[in-house]
Protein backbone atom coordinates (compact mmCIF):
# COMPACT_ATOMS: atom_id res chain seq x y z
CA UNK A 1 0.00 0.00 0.00
CA UNK A 2 1.02 3.54 -0.66
CA UNK A 3 1.75 6.07 2.34
CA UNK A 4 -1.64 7.79 1.26
CA UNK A 5 -3.54 4.90 1.58
CA UNK A 6 -6.38 5.47 3.73
CA UNK A 7 -9.25 2.77 4.07
CA UNK A 8 -12.32 3.76 4.38
CA UNK A 9 -15.73 2.23 4.15
CA UNK A 10 -17.21 1.72 0.80
CA UNK A 11 -20.70 1.56 0.32
CA UNK A 12 -21.36 1.12 -2.94
CA UNK A 13 -24.94 1.20 -4.60
CA UNK A 14 -26.05 -0.68 -7.66
CA UNK A 15 -28.79 -2.36 -9.40
CA UNK A 16 -29.46 -5.81 -7.80
CA UNK A 17 -29.40 -9.03 -9.33
CA UNK A 18 -26.59 -8.35 -12.48
CA UNK A 19 -23.20 -7.41 -12.73
CA UNK A 20 -23.78 -4.33 -14.64
CA UNK A 21 -21.43 -1.69 -14.58
CA UNK A 22 -21.10 -2.33 -10.56
CA UNK A 23 -18.88 -4.93 -11.91
CA UNK A 24 -16.30 -2.23 -12.52
CA UNK A 25 -15.86 -1.38 -9.36
CA UNK A 26 -16.19 -4.05 -7.29
CA UNK A 27 -13.34 -5.84 -9.26
CA UNK A 28 -10.82 -2.93 -8.07
CA UNK A 29 -12.42 -3.83 -4.35
CA UNK A 30 -11.96 -7.58 -4.93
CA UNK A 31 -8.31 -7.37 -6.66
CA UNK A 32 -6.98 -4.98 -3.35
CA UNK A 33 -9.02 -6.90 -0.81
CA UNK A 34 -10.86 -4.07 0.80
CA UNK A 35 -13.85 -4.83 2.70
CA UNK A 36 -17.18 -3.13 1.05
CA UNK A 37 -20.99 -3.00 1.06
CA UNK A 38 -23.04 -4.18 -1.71
CA UNK A 39 -25.85 -2.51 -0.26
CA UNK A 40 -28.56 -3.14 -2.69
CA UNK A 41 -27.96 -7.03 -2.51
CA UNK A 42 -29.10 -6.71 1.30
CA UNK A 43 -32.56 -7.20 1.92
CA UNK A 44 -35.03 -4.46 1.50
CA UNK A 45 -35.86 -5.26 5.93
CA UNK A 46 -32.05 -4.15 6.13
CA UNK A 47 -31.88 -1.67 3.74
CA UNK A 48 -31.20 -3.44 0.44
CA UNK A 49 -33.26 -3.70 -2.79
CA UNK A 50 -33.10 -1.53 -5.84
CA UNK A 51 -35.12 1.03 -3.33
CA UNK A 52 -31.67 1.83 -1.87
CA UNK A 53 -30.31 2.95 -5.19
CA UNK A 54 -33.24 4.76 -6.09
CA UNK A 55 -33.26 6.55 -2.80
CA UNK A 56 -29.45 7.41 -3.05
CA UNK A 57 -30.48 8.96 -6.40
CA UNK A 58 -33.58 10.89 -5.24
CA UNK A 59 -31.34 12.31 -1.69
CA UNK A 60 -28.01 11.18 -1.51
CA UNK A 61 -27.50 12.95 1.52
CA UNK A 62 -24.78 15.01 0.13
CA UNK A 63 -24.71 17.93 -2.39
CA UNK A 64 -22.87 15.28 -5.01
CA UNK A 65 -26.26 14.17 -6.55
CA UNK A 66 -25.71 11.38 -8.79
CA UNK A 67 -27.60 10.98 -12.29
CA UNK A 68 -27.11 6.77 -12.40
CA UNK A 69 -25.44 4.01 -10.72
CA UNK A 70 -23.11 2.75 -10.31
CA UNK A 71 -22.66 5.34 -7.00
CA UNK A 72 -19.66 5.35 -4.22
CA UNK A 73 -20.50 6.35 -0.87
CA UNK A 74 -18.05 7.02 1.48
CA UNK A 75 -17.30 8.95 4.14
CA UNK A 76 -19.04 12.80 2.85
CA UNK A 77 -18.51 11.95 -0.55
CA UNK A 78 -21.10 10.40 -2.65
CA UNK A 79 -19.28 9.51 -6.32
CA UNK A 80 -20.97 8.45 -9.71
CA UNK A 81 -19.54 7.47 -12.92
CA UNK A 82 -17.20 4.39 -13.06
CA UNK A 83 -13.92 6.30 -14.06
CA UNK A 84 -14.25 8.91 -12.09
CA UNK A 85 -15.06 6.18 -8.75
CA UNK A 86 -12.03 4.12 -10.05
CA UNK A 87 -10.03 7.38 -10.08
CA UNK A 88 -11.12 8.22 -6.43
CA UNK A 89 -9.93 4.47 -5.44
CA UNK A 90 -7.14 3.66 -7.67
CA UNK A 91 -4.25 5.35 -5.06
CA UNK A 92 -6.84 4.01 -2.21
CA UNK A 93 -6.44 0.07 -3.59
CA UNK A 94 -2.72 0.73 -4.24
CA UNK A 95 -3.97 0.01 -7.86
CA UNK A 96 -2.59 2.89 -9.72
CA UNK A 97 0.75 4.14 -10.42
CA UNK A 98 2.10 7.04 -8.27
CA UNK A 99 3.42 8.88 -11.14
CA UNK A 100 0.96 11.64 -12.78
CA UNK A 101 1.70 10.99 -16.11
CA UNK A 102 0.70 7.65 -15.64
CA UNK A 103 -2.39 8.28 -13.35
CA UNK A 104 -3.96 10.74 -16.37
CA UNK A 105 -3.03 8.06 -18.61
CA UNK A 106 -4.61 5.23 -16.00
CA UNK A 107 -7.91 7.37 -16.55
CA UNK A 108 -7.81 8.47 -20.15
CA UNK A 109 -7.76 4.43 -20.99
CA UNK A 110 -10.40 3.97 -18.19
CA UNK A 111 -12.42 6.61 -20.38
CA UNK A 112 -12.19 4.38 -23.28
CA UNK A 113 -13.50 1.77 -21.39
CA UNK A 114 -16.15 3.30 -20.48
CA UNK A 115 -16.88 3.97 -24.90
CA UNK A 116 -16.29 0.71 -25.56
CA UNK A 117 -18.89 -0.36 -22.63
CA UNK A 118 -21.56 2.07 -23.93
CA UNK A 119 -20.93 0.89 -27.39
CA UNK A 120 -21.75 -2.34 -25.87
CA UNK A 121 -24.93 -1.81 -24.65
CA UNK A 122 -25.92 0.10 -28.02
CA UNK A 123 -25.78 -3.49 -28.97
CA UNK A 124 -28.96 -4.71 -27.84
CA UNK A 125 -30.25 -1.30 -27.06
CA UNK A 126 -29.34 0.80 -29.79
CA UNK A 127 -32.59 2.66 -30.03
CA UNK A 128 -33.92 3.38 -26.31
CA UNK A 129 -32.79 1.97 -22.85
CA UNK A 130 -36.31 2.32 -21.97
CA UNK A 131 -37.86 -0.10 -24.87
CA UNK A 132 -37.54 -3.30 -24.28
CA UNK A 133 -34.98 -5.60 -26.50
CA UNK A 134 -37.87 -7.33 -28.44
CA UNK A 135 -39.07 -3.75 -29.64
CA UNK A 136 -35.54 -3.18 -31.14
CA UNK A 137 -34.34 -6.42 -32.05
CA UNK A 138 -33.93 -6.14 -35.98
CA UNK A 139 -31.78 -2.62 -35.56
CA UNK A 140 -30.09 -4.60 -32.57
CA UNK A 141 -28.42 -7.28 -35.05
CA UNK A 142 -27.47 -4.43 -37.38
CA UNK A 143 -25.70 -2.55 -34.68
CA UNK A 144 -24.26 -5.63 -33.19
CA UNK A 145 -22.74 -6.94 -36.47
CA UNK A 146 -21.12 -3.30 -36.96
CA UNK A 147 -20.18 -3.14 -33.97
CA UNK A 148 -18.40 -6.97 -34.02
CA UNK A 149 -17.19 -6.42 -37.41
CA UNK A 150 -15.39 -2.96 -36.70
CA UNK A 151 -15.66 -1.35 -33.29
CA UNK A 152 -14.82 -4.28 -31.18
CA UNK A 153 -11.64 -4.73 -33.36
CA UNK A 154 -10.51 -1.28 -33.33
CA UNK A 155 -11.13 -0.86 -29.52
CA UNK A 156 -9.38 -4.39 -28.93
CA UNK A 157 -6.65 -3.72 -31.34
CA UNK A 158 -5.58 -0.51 -29.64
CA UNK A 159 -5.57 -2.00 -26.51
CA UNK A 160 -3.80 -4.97 -27.34
CA UNK A 161 -0.93 -2.48 -29.25
CA UNK A 162 -0.41 -1.14 -25.42
CA UNK A 163 0.13 -4.58 -23.99
CA UNK A 164 2.71 -5.45 -26.38
CA UNK A 165 5.18 -2.66 -25.68
CA UNK A 166 4.49 -3.23 -22.13
CA UNK A 167 7.68 -5.21 -20.26
CA UNK A 168 5.27 -5.70 -17.23
CA UNK A 169 2.57 -7.80 -19.23
CA UNK A 170 -0.06 -4.82 -17.68
CA UNK A 171 -1.07 -2.00 -19.69
CA UNK A 172 -0.02 0.52 -17.48
CA UNK A 173 3.31 0.46 -15.72
CA UNK A 174 4.75 -1.92 -13.57
CA UNK A 175 2.00 -3.37 -11.34
CA UNK A 176 -1.35 -3.94 -11.64
CA UNK A 177 -3.81 -1.16 -11.93
CA UNK A 178 -7.76 -0.68 -12.09
CA UNK A 179 -7.61 -0.67 -16.00
CA UNK A 180 -6.03 -4.62 -16.17
CA UNK A 181 -8.95 -5.28 -14.07
CA UNK A 182 -11.48 -3.39 -16.33
CA UNK A 183 -10.30 -4.90 -19.20
CA UNK A 184 -10.58 -8.43 -17.92
CA UNK A 185 -14.40 -7.63 -17.48
CA UNK A 186 -14.20 -6.24 -20.94
CA UNK A 187 -12.90 -9.41 -21.90
CA UNK A 188 -15.11 -12.09 -19.93
CA UNK A 189 -17.99 -9.73 -21.28
CA UNK A 190 -17.23 -10.30 -24.96
CA UNK A 191 -16.51 -13.58 -24.92
CA UNK A 192 -20.13 -13.86 -23.33
CA UNK A 193 -21.77 -11.97 -25.49
CA UNK A 194 -20.29 -12.38 -29.30
CA UNK A 195 -19.14 -16.15 -28.17
CA UNK A 196 -18.72 -16.65 -32.26
CA UNK A 197 -16.85 -13.31 -33.08
CA UNK A 198 -14.73 -13.33 -30.10
CA UNK A 199 -13.17 -16.44 -30.76
CA UNK A 200 -12.71 -15.33 -34.36
CA UNK A 201 -10.35 -12.43 -33.42
CA UNK A 202 -8.88 -14.26 -30.38
CA UNK A 203 -5.75 -14.69 -32.24
CA UNK A 204 -5.27 -11.25 -33.10
CA UNK A 205 -5.10 -10.29 -29.37
CA UNK A 206 -2.53 -12.63 -27.32
CA UNK A 207 -1.62 -9.74 -25.06
CA UNK A 208 -4.70 -9.28 -23.89
CA UNK A 209 -5.68 -12.86 -23.13
CA UNK A 210 -2.56 -13.30 -21.47
CA UNK A 211 -3.34 -10.36 -18.86
CA UNK A 212 -7.51 -11.55 -18.82
CA UNK A 213 -5.83 -15.34 -17.51
CA UNK A 214 -3.23 -13.22 -15.04
CA UNK A 215 -6.30 -11.31 -13.77
CA UNK A 216 -8.19 -14.33 -13.44
CA UNK A 217 -5.12 -16.35 -11.11
CA UNK A 218 -4.81 -12.82 -9.10
CA UNK A 219 -5.16 -14.05 -5.20
CA UNK A 220 -8.60 -11.37 -4.26
CA UNK A 221 -9.84 -11.99 -8.08
CA UNK A 222 -9.41 -15.66 -7.72
CA UNK A 223 -10.86 -15.43 -4.45
CA UNK A 224 -14.01 -13.30 -5.77
CA UNK A 225 -14.78 -15.18 -8.92
CA UNK A 226 -15.12 -18.57 -6.72
CA UNK A 227 -17.29 -16.71 -4.45
CA UNK A 228 -21.35 -16.17 -4.66
CA UNK A 229 -20.60 -12.42 -4.97
CA UNK A 230 -19.86 -12.57 -8.39
CA UNK A 231 -23.20 -13.38 -10.22
CA UNK A 232 -23.02 -14.73 -13.73
CA UNK A 233 -23.54 -12.87 -16.43
CA UNK A 234 -27.34 -12.36 -17.40
CA UNK A 235 -29.27 -11.40 -19.92
CA UNK A 236 -30.30 -8.12 -17.49
CA UNK A 237 -26.76 -6.46 -17.56
CA UNK A 238 -24.27 -5.00 -20.30
CA UNK A 239 -23.28 -8.16 -21.61
CA UNK A 240 -26.22 -10.28 -23.12
CA UNK A 241 -26.20 -13.38 -24.82
CA UNK A 242 -28.49 -13.41 -27.51
CA UNK A 243 -27.93 -16.19 -29.81
CA UNK A 244 -28.89 -13.64 -32.80
CA UNK A 245 -26.38 -11.42 -31.74
CA UNK A 246 -24.20 -14.00 -31.92
CA UNK A 247 -22.88 -12.58 -35.39
CA UNK A 248 -19.69 -13.53 -37.38
CA UNK A 249 -16.77 -11.14 -37.31
CA UNK A 250 -17.25 -11.62 -40.96
CA UNK A 251 -20.85 -11.96 -42.13
CA UNK A 252 -20.24 -12.56 -45.99
CA UNK A 253 -17.02 -14.27 -45.54
CA UNK A 254 -18.66 -17.58 -47.23
CA UNK A 255 -21.36 -15.30 -49.56
CA UNK A 256 -20.11 -15.00 -53.99
N1 LIG B 1 -21.20 6.66 -17.80
C1 LIG B 1 -21.84 6.11 -16.62
C2 LIG B 1 -23.07 5.33 -17.06
C3 LIG B 1 -23.98 5.02 -15.91
C4 LIG B 1 -25.18 4.20 -16.35
O1 LIG B 1 -25.59 4.21 -17.53
N2 LIG B 1 -25.77 3.46 -15.40
C5 LIG B 1 -26.88 2.59 -15.71
C6 LIG B 1 -26.74 1.26 -15.05
S1 LIG B 1 -25.36 0.38 -15.72
C7 LIG B 1 -28.18 3.21 -15.24
O2 LIG B 1 -28.82 2.74 -14.33
N3 LIG B 1 -28.59 4.26 -15.91
C8 LIG B 1 -29.82 4.93 -15.62
C9 LIG B 1 -30.06 6.00 -16.65
O3 LIG B 1 -29.16 6.27 -17.46
O4 LIG B 1 -31.14 6.53 -16.64
C10 LIG B 1 -20.83 5.25 -15.85
O5 LIG B 1 -19.84 4.80 -16.45
O6 LIG B 1 -20.99 5.02 -14.64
Amino acid sequence: MTSSTQISNFDLYYWPGLQGRGEFIRLALEAAGVAYRDVARLPEAEGGGAKAVVGMMRSPGSWMVPLAPPILKTGDLVLAQVANILFFLGPKLDLCSEREDQRWYTNQLQLTITDLVAEIHDTHHPISTSMYYEQQREEAIKKAQAFVAQRMPKFLNYFENIIQKSTAGYLIGEHLSYVDTSMFQVLEGLSYAFPTAFAEYSGSIPGLLALRDRIRKHPGIANYLSSDRRLPFNEHGIFRRYPELNVPLHPNKDAS
